[in-house]
Order: C-alpha cells, then sequence, then structure tokens
C-alpha cells in the first residue's frame, strides 16, 4: 500500500517547496549546500520532476543547461553558478578557461555525465501537450530550437567516447559515471598512482551526518590527479586518450544514450528530420547490442570494461541492470531482459529480505563490497529507481514498475528528499532536500 492519503497528499507541496528553494533563477542547484550548482544528469531528472508543475521552468532548465554546451557537442557535468563558491573542485581547479572548446562565459567542469535529457525532453513535449496553450507552443518551440544541439552531444558521445565502435561508451573519470565510487572503479583507480595533486581542502564532508558516507580522501586524491592530466592537454578529446590514466568502457553510460537516442529519434520524426531519426535509431542499436554483449552469462549482469588493464570489471552492482534501461532487441533481448527482471526482483537484490524497502541498493547486499552507509557502495538511490521505472514503462513491465512505484513512495514519504538511503534501516542519508530526489517523487506521482 502506498503510504497513507495524508503522506500522499503531504509529498507533492514538499517535494515542490524543494524544488522551489534550489532555484537559483534559471538553474536549480543540485542541493542546497552540498552542491551549489547545476549538474548535467541531475538537470535532466530535475527537468523530469518540473514538467509536471511548471512545464516553462522545465524548459528553462535544459535551456540554461545547453548554453554551456561545448564546441565538441559535450556537455559538462558541472555549470557553476556565479552566485555561489562552495564547491571543491570549483572552476578554478578545473582550469576549463583554457580549454578551447568551452563556451565563453561560463564556467564549467571539463568532463560530463550520462545522458538523460533527451528523456526529460520527451517529457516537457508530453506534458507541455498535455496542457496545451502557451506550455504547448513552449515545450514545442524549445525542442525545434535545440534539437540540434542534443544531436551534437549525442554525435559525440558515440564518436569521440566510442573510438573504437564498439557501442561502449568510455569514460575518463569516475564522475562522469555518476557512480562516483562505486566499487565498479576499484580495480581501474586500484592500477593508479596519482602524480603531483595541488594541495586541497575538502568541502563536501561538511555538508553530510559523517565522513565516512562520503568518498575516501584517497579516491579525492586520485579524481583530482584525473582533473590535472585533463587539464593539462586543455581537455583535448584525442590527447586524454593518449595520457589519461583512466579508460573504461561504462555500461551503464552506454544504456542510457542507446535510451535516449531512441528517443531522440522519435523527437527527430515529429520534427520531419528523417535522416537525423534513422541515425539515432543506429545509435541506440548499436549501444544496445554493446550493452548486451557485456552481460556476463553466469551473473547474468552487464559488466564495464578496463581498456587499459584490458580486462571485464567484476564487483556486482546495480549498474549490471545496464540493459533494463537500454532495452534489447530480438527475441534472445527479450529473454534476456526478463532474466534481469527476475534476478532484479530477487533475493540477492530487491527481494534481500534485509532491506528497509523493496528497491535496488547500489551495490548487491549479498556482496562482498557491500557498505551500507556509504555513498555509491550500498544505499538506495532514488532517481536511479525512477530511471528503472520509466524503462519499465517503455517495455511493459508493469510488474517490476509497480513495485518500483509504491516502495519509491513509501520511502519518500518521509519527506526528507535525502540523496540516498540506507538500505537496511532506510535512513536518510548524504545531503537532505536534494532536487532530482523531489523530482522523482513528483513524477512517480504522476
Ligand atoms: C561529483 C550531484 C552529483 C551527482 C552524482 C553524485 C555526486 C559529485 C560529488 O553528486 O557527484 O560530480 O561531488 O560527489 O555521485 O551522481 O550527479 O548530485
Amino acid at each position: 500500500m502506498i503510504g497513507t492519503m495524508l503522506e500522499a497528499g503531504l509529498l507533492r507541496p514538499a517535494a515542490v517547496e524543494v524544488l522551489r528553494r534550489n532555484d537559483l533563477g534559471t538553474v536549480t542547484s543540485a542541493a542546497p549546500d552540498l552542491y551549489p550548482h547545476q549538474w548535467s544528469w541531475d538537470a535532466a531528472f530535475v527537468a523530469i520532476g518540473l514538467s509536471r508543475v511548471d512545464v516553462r521552468r522545465a524548459v528553462t532548465e535544459l535551456r540554461s543547461l545547453l548554453s554551456a554546451q561545448w564546441s565538441t557537442g559535450m556537455i559538462p557535468h558541472i555549470v557553476f553558478s556565479p552566485r555561489v563558491d562552495d564547491y571543491f573542485p570549483g572552476p578554478e581547479r578545473w582550469g576549463t578557461d583554457e580549454a578551447p572548446a568551452k563556451p565563453a562565459g561560463v564556467r564549467t567542469s571539463g568532463i560530463c555525465q550520462p545522458p538523460v535529457h533527451a528523456i526529460a525532453l520527451r517529457h516537457i513535449l508530453d506534458r507541455g501537450r498535455e496542457n496545451g496553450g502557451a506550455d504547448a507552443e513552449a515545450a514545442e518551440a524549445f525542442v525545434a530550437e535545440t534539437f540540434d544541439g542534443w544531436l551534437a552531444w549525442h554525435r559525440w558521445l558515440a564518436t569521440a567516447r566510442d573510438p573504437d565502435g564498439v557501442g561502449l561508451v568510455e569514460i575518463h573519470h569516475s564522475w562522469e559515471s555518476g557512480f562516483d565510487n562505486s566499487p565498479r572503479w576499484d580495480g581501474p583507480y586500484s592500477r593508479i598512482t596519482a602524480g603531483e595533486v595541488p594541495a586541497f581542502v575538502r568541502r563536501d564532508t561538511l555538508h553530510v551526518g559523517s565522513s565516512a558516507e562520503r568518498p575516501s580522501d584517497g579516491e579525492y586524491t586520485r579524481y583530482l590527479w584525473l582533473v590535472e592530466q585533463m587539464r593539462s592537454v586543455h581537455y583535448d578529446d584525442d590527447r586524454i586518450l593518449d595520457i589519461g590514466d583512466f579508460r573504461v568502457r561504462d555500461v551503464f553510460f552506454s544504456a542510457i544514450l542507446a535510451a535516449a537516442a531512441e528517443v531522440l529519434a522519435g523527437i527527430a520524426d515529429e520534427l520531419g528530420r528523417t535522416d537525423d531519426a534513422a541515425e539515432q535509431r543506429a545509435t541506440a542499436a548499436r549501444f544496445r547490442a554493446g550493452v548486451a554483449a557485456t552481460v556476463d552469462p553466469v551473473t547474468g549482469l552487464a559488466r564495464d570494461y578496463d581498456v587499459l588493464a584490458e580486462e571485464w570489471i567484476g564487483p556486482l552492482t546495480v549498474a549490471g541492470f545496464a540493459p533494463l534501461v537500454a532495452g534489447a532487441d530480438g527475441v534472445d533481448g527479450a529473454d534476456l531482459l526478463a532474466r534481469q527482471r527476475g534476478i532484479l526482483l530477487g533475493q540477492q537484490w530487491m527481494g534481500h529480505p534485509a532491506l528497509r524497502y523493496p528497491l535496488p541498493p547500489s551495490t548487491s547486499p549479498a556482496s562482498p563490497g557491500f557498505r551500507c552507509r556509504t555513498y555509491w557502495r550500498g544505499p538506495v538511490w532514488p532517481f536511479l529507481n525512477l530511471l528503472l521505472g520509466w524503462a519499465c514503462a517503455r517495455d511493459s513491465a508493469w510488474q517490476l514498475r509497480g513495485v518500483l512505484r509504491e516502495a519509491s513512495l513509501e520511502q519518500l514519504g518521509d519527506l526528507t528528499f535525502a540523496e540516498y538511503y540506507e538500505p537496511i534501516t532506510g535512513e536518510p542519508l548524504g545531503s537532505h532536500d536534494q532536487a532530482w530526489t523531489a523530482a522523482a517523487a513528483l513524477e512517480w506521482l504522476g
């Protein structure tokens, strides 16, 4: 049962209020203190949530993000707000003002995050049309005006980030995955010896209940070393391939590209952009196949690949369910998705008997790397559940979607809008009033 009627009645206004408080004018901060800037994939989820309450504000969110797009097509992972200076690493540390591809007039990081944006664009268009009038006009005009920007973003990912054409996106920093300190990255990071990293003072640990919930200082040193490396070549895509110490094919990022390219193809059809639609469908098919090809026949889960070490990445994390996000083709594809849904609902994951709510922890509670309070090593992330639920609706997987929705609404009924939750006790962790958590609540409520 989804909470009480009272909770359901309180959830929507509380979520709207979180987005209002995080609103910096034309962008929404990812969280009030911990993340006082606009993050790329957060902004996409925020736009999905906003489209339920204010279509034109949702348009503004994505327009602001796109105005920071680099000339290569890359959408940067952070767009720094000029009004605040309370996040490390800030723009000086990134040094992107020296990067020829960054547009003038904005300050950004020099890496990217998963491309959820076309999916958000679809939500804006659908909500705008449902509302009609000025909302429909604004949504349609925005889609027509910005289509080429989203297309350039997907094209850059499919070329610069898949240099070998294998249907998997290569990332150059674990911040690009959005799963920053997941056990997925322990192997690649263990092989990196950081060179000289200028002294630094972290600020993230000041804004959470315990620093043990965040990545360690050792992890941060390597994160910053990779920034130094990329900065030294002014974030040039080709040169990073030669000098970068972190080159990993990220299966979950690739799955999101597959899903988003399919969605962008549908939008291209509506705009009469037939060739672009065909190209995006081909991109979607290539990355779906790339994702499916990573599945370990024994575990049934998809895997990342370490390009430099030339090896598969082993730990069992929620990213292993990438095919559920990507979708899959043909009879074999349908079998793969059915098997994955069974595993996800089973005892190692959502059906684990110790869990407070049947929601997927970021790492399986049955795996040795499981840490129930530490960031991407165990906690449940609400925005991810929404993404899985969206993919289930696309593929008519109503049973799994129903469990995800009901349990998510129960969890979010605590009204903390936490960044992540302790899977066994259900305790809210990380930042509270996290924007994409509030957005997920609004979208689940519908
Ligand atoms: C670094 C904003 C972001 C999310 C990521 C999450 C976390 C940043 C950090 O917060 O990463 O990008 O400082 O820890 O891991 O997924 O986009 O919410």
